[in-house]
């Protein structure tokens, strides 16, 4: 056929049967290929006639819950803890926190997550009237400010009495007076469950430099502040509950006894989703939990795992699981592969389970392995609904720990919770590492991972941004305009791969060069 005689690209493509590339079926053939990591195959590009920005990157994380985003930061002691999970759920994601301290710890983390209202104070400094000018000047010194809600307690809860600020003490020379005569009593407050909106309008409006927020009686709840209100940034994606309009949560518990106590306290706290963290998920202790906590909790979301294999994940899916999470020795500080002789590359395991649990409506999380935006897209592709990092989101401003330098670089830890570093840690109760690896009990402990440090990232307020975007240039190069669309459109053979050679991949890597930085982005 002469391409004068063709009207469109069909007609010309017309004389071949199948579309070019390989479908996800004869790509994950495992019988030919063997088991595919991210890094093995790439996906052909599609057809662009759509901006990117308009992609939706909208997924289930359990068959209850959906995210705007499907980023989910690992319940590691060097990836999350509050802050974590504050910000994970703010720019659409979630945080699960790790279970590798005392329940009470882990349950006052949740706590935190669940009270957090963002641009608003929660847990301001608070004085009772009876406090002299001398102590509040003191104070100054200490904090670098001196405006202090009042209180009848001298506590958050307590009946706001007024506020005292510099202005206040600043020129008043008896030292001895007590706070009440110099505070100002005359208040511009907000009332509680003002918007951030609303709140800042009112403090912009009012001149002051603080709103106290108060509830219906009086008392005091939050505080606003002018010196954030350049700094109060919305978050238009945020993971929130539907009815308490409270940010979403997560967390990790073992499958041992203790841990149904451990659960009783995280679900006070006001939990959403429990994550049973197990490296091998297909134990008759998980199967007994998922049973126990669908009976003690009906609303509480249960995602089980890690589970590589369609067998593993039927047992947990007859269990009752509305997630699962897939991997077994993926993860960038892991040596499960090289100890245990089990395990399963990771592409090829997120393929396998995904295929059959989405049959039954079972979200997965692709779980270890993640080192860039293209292996999230290959992750989703692949079937699985959510991502969960570690490595990716250690060593930023949110993941716990200090900054230390090393060389010149600025650096924190990130390690393995089946190091024997985190079996190591000696708090009560904290039995996250060893019990994640059925290795409670043991007299010598075998490492399953490493622990190690990783270059500092910033903070995740811009990193996830990053992924998000780069994510939905990925979707836009390879023709969809969802993560919906991109799992069906593989599905249905729209989407083609193609394997990629040792030397492919040397060639799709930064080559020739003699120099170079990479800066991922600004
Ligand atoms: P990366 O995102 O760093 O590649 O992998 C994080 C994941 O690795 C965790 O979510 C967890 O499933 C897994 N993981 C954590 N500690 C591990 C040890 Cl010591 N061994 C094997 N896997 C581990």
């Amino acid at each position: 056929m002469s391409f004068e005689n063709c009207s469109n690209a069909i007609d010309l493509l017309s004389t071949y049967e199948e579309k070019d590339g390989l479908s996800i079926q004869q790509l994950l053939d495992s019988k030919i290929h063997g088991g595919l990591t991210y890094n093995d195959f790439l996906v052909l590009p599609g057809k662009i006639d759509f901006p990117a920005s308009i992609v939706d990157l909208e997924t289930h994380l359990t068959k209850k819950i959906t995210l705007k985003t499907p980023f989910v930061s690992s319940p590691m002691d060097t990836v999350t803890e509050s802050n974590m999970a504050i910000k994970m759920a703010l720019l659409g994601g979630i945080g699960i926190i790790h279970h590798n301290c005392t329940a009470d710890e882990q349950a006052e983390m949740v706590r935190k997550v669940k009270k957090y209202e963002n641009g608003f104070i929660n847990d301001p400094i608070v004085i009772s009237k009876e406090i002299t000018v001398g102590q509040v000047k003191a104070m100054g010194e200490q904090f670098g400010f001196t405006s202090f809600p009042v209180t009848e307690t001298g506590k958050v809860g307590g009946k706001l009495v007024g506020i005292v600020t510099s202005r206040d003490i600043q020129f008043h020379e008896d030292d001895s007076s007590s706070i009440a005569e110099v505070m100002t009593t005359d208040l511009v407050t907000g009332t509680a469950g003002v918007s951030l909106t609303d709140g800042n309008e009112i403090l912009r409006k009012s001149k002051k430099g603080k709103l106290p927020i108060v509830d219906s009686e009086g008392n005091l709840v939050s505080m606003l502040s002018r010196t954030d209100l350049q700094k109060n940034l919305e978050f238009p994606h945020a993971s929130k509950s539907f009815q308490s309009k409270q940010l979403l949560c997560g967390a990790a518990i073992g499958t041992i006894e203790s841990d149904k106590e451990r659960l009783a306290k995280l679900v006070a706290a006001g939990l959403d989703v429990v994550v049973l963290d197990s490296s091998q998920g297909n134990s008759v202790f998980q199967i007994e939990m998922i049973k126990y906590i669908k009976k003690t909790y009906p609303d509480l979301e249960v995602i089980g795992g890690n589970v590589v294999t369609r067998e593993q994940a039927a047992q947990l899916i007859v269990a009752g699981v509305d997630g699962l999470r897939i991997g077994m020795g993926s993860g960038s500080i892991c040596i499960t592969q090289e100890v245990m002789a089990c395990g399963r590359p990771q592409g090829t395991a997120v393929y396998k389970v995904t295929e059959f649990a989405n049959k039954f409506g079972v979200p997965c999380i692709a779980d270890g392995g993640v080192g860039n935006i293209g292996h999230i897209t290959k992750a989703i592709a692949l079937g699985a609904s959510c991502v969960m990092m570690g490595g990716m989101l250690a060593g930023t401003s949110e993941s716990p720990g200090e900054f230390f330098y090393r060389d010149g670089k600025r650096l924190k830890t990130y390690r393995g919770m089946g190091s024997i570093d985190a079996m190591q840690k000696t708090d009560s109760n904290a039995n996250a590492s060893t019990s994640r690896y059925f290795s409670e009990g043991d007299k010598v402990l075998v490492a399953q991972g490493v622990s190690g440090s990783v270059l500092d990232k910033g903070s995740i307020v811009k990193f996830i941004p990053y992924l998000y975007n780069g994510l939905q240039h990925s979707c836009q190069d390879i023709g969809v305009k969802s993560l919906t669309e991109l799992k069906s459109s593989v599905m249905a053979g729209g989407v083609r791969f193609e394997l990629r050679t040792p030397s492919s991949q040397l060639e799709g890597g930064v080559h020739n060069l003699y120099s170079y930085e990479k800066r991922l982005h600004n």
